[in-house]
């Protein structure tokens, strides 16, 4: 085989990704859990201003509940105690119970959250509070950033917090249930200029349909895939799982692409193009890149997805 994991994610060097994303959380990181807290907050109510976050279903909220439901009852002291101990990663068994929920639920759950602190039924952050000088800096940062760019740096916070997965030994994550795909009379075919490779226009038609026992098929058993700022995701297994976890109702729009022969009979295929979550709709595209290796057989060996510095990058297809 002509190339290894690591080696293919160094096809279409040229692409620039957001990397202001992995810095601004490492800032973030560095501040005390009280400035977290705030910094999300303002940044939270700054944003609401433009655009709206749709409601979580009651099915992706069902595994949380309980959890809403203590905190609810307790002193706006150990409220806010709970949401510093999210923060800080500490060990208690709410940061636990946190640590093991899928991206989703946890957004969910700080979703809910939020809704109660500005209702009043949720400790708010204290009125006049003062971010430090580090955390307005980092404040002023995100809020200069594009909004696809602003719901990366909230979702990686949410992500982040709660207690330590890898310090917990073996578990089973929870996450929402899987949705049945779309129904084939109601699923949407992307074009995608300058590509007609069935592989890749089969990859975007069945993520859009939440048809992953489909979108799987299309991998190498030992084939990777590369979400934005993380590490290869590697083998069928492993992806599906992904799929099924942390990838349902993404809205692609692909736009133009690039084919290009590599070695040994290999296709590498970089496409441009946005990406919608469910959170916020057509409200907020991000500019996104997947950069595709093919086996001689059309099977995914790799794919990589960016999200890219800016919209210029968008056109940056030059061989
Ligand atoms: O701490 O081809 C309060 C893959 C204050 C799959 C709060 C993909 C206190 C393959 C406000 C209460 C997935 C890789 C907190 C493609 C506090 C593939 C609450 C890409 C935390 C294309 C804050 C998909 C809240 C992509 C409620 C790129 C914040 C998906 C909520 C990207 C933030 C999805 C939300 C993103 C953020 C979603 C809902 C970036 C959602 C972001």
């Amino acid at each position: 085989m002509p190339f290894t994991i690591d080696s293919a994610r160094g096809i279409f060097p040229d692409t620039v990704s957001a990397d202001v994303v992995p810095a601004t959380i490492a800032r973030f990181a560095q501040l005390k859990a009280e400035d977290q807290l705030a910094l999300i907050w303002f940044a939270y109510l700054e944003m609401g201003k433009s655009i709206t976050i749709a409601a979580p279903g009651a099915a992706n909220m069902q595994f949380a509940e309980r959890t809403l439901e203590e905190i609810r009852q307790m002193s706006f002291t150990e409220q806010s105690q709970v949401m510093c101990d999210l923060a800080n990663r500490a060990d208690t068994p709410i940061a636990r119970t946190y640590a093991i929920w899928s991206p989703n639920i946890k957004l969910g759950f700080w979703y809910r959250l939020g809704q109660w602190m500005e209702e009043g039924v949720v400790a708010p952050i204290p009125e006049g509070y003062r971010l430090s000088a580090n955390a307005s800096a980092v404040l002023k940062a995100i809020q200069a950033l594009e909004p696809g760019k602003q719901i990366t740096v909230l979702r990686n916070a949410v992500v982040d917090m709660g207690y330590d997965p890898s310090k917990l030994g073996n578990y089973t994550p929870i996450s929402e249930p899987v949705v049945p795909p779309t129904e084939v009379s109601k699923r949407t075919n992307v074009t995608i200029q300058g590509v007609t490779n069935q592989t890749v226009l089969a990859y975007m038609n069945n993520l859009n349909a939440n048809d992953f026992d489909a979108l799987i098929e299309l991998f190498l058993p030992d084939g990777a895939l590369q979400p934005p700022f993380r590490r290869p995701i590697v083998g069928k297994e492993s992806i599906l799982r992904f799929f099924r976890e942390e990838c349902q109702n993404l809205r692609l729009i692909p736009a133009e692409g690039v084919v290009e022969p590599a070695e040994d009979g290999y296709t590498q295929i970089k496409v441009t193009g946005k990406v919608q979550t469910p959170w916020f709709g057509a409200a907020v595209g991000m500019n996104i890149a997947w950069r595709f290796l093919l086996t001689p057989e059309d099977k995914i060996f790799f794919v990589a997805v960016d999200l890219l510095a800016s919209p210029k990058e968008l056109m940056d297809l030059v061989r």
